[in-house]
């Protein structure tokens, strides 16, 4: 079993797409584990996105992650990063897969509806950052 971390994006969350988001991942065989919604400050954005500190979008990110609130998941199943970024799709929806949570619900390259750790490593990270 592996852990993994899953976050719907402000605009996702707004839209109400929250239940149908974790519906898809338990669906695919994932358990959640622990749930928590917040609102990012900058700060904790910042420590979030920090991989992505010098990219030219940095700034952006971290405005669009602080403009309302986020619903992170703490999921778990075999090999859960890989099948979770498979799930989620390619980072512009428009690029994404058919079925996948991007393709159905990300609107932009920023607005994809959701975040979904890179590795296992930055899993740890995350879920230590988002839930302690
Ligand atoms: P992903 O791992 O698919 O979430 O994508 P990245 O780690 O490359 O990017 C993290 C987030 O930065 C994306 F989800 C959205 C944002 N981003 C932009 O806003 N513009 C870009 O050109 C690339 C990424």
């Amino acid at each position: 079993m592996q852990d993994t971390y899953m976050m719907v994006k402000p605009e996702a969350f707004a839209a109400g797409h929250v239940a149908a988001i974790l519906a898809l991942a338990v669906d695919n065989g994932f358990e959640l584990v622990r749930v928590r919604s917040l609102g990012m400050d900058q700060e904790l954005a910042e420590k979030f996105y920090a991989v992505h500190r010098e990219r030219p979008f940095f700034g952006d990110l971290v405005k669009y992650m602080t403009s309302g609130p986020v619903c992170g998941f703490h999921l778990r199943r075999d090999d859960a990063v890989s099948r979770m970024r498979e799930l989620v799709g390619a980072t512009d929806p428009v690029d994404a897969t058919a079925g996948t949570v991007r393709f159905r619900f990300g609107t932009s390259i920023q607005e994809n509806a959701v975040h979904a750790s890179d590795s296992p490593e930055n899993a740890q990270l995350e879920l230590g950052i988002i839930f302690g």
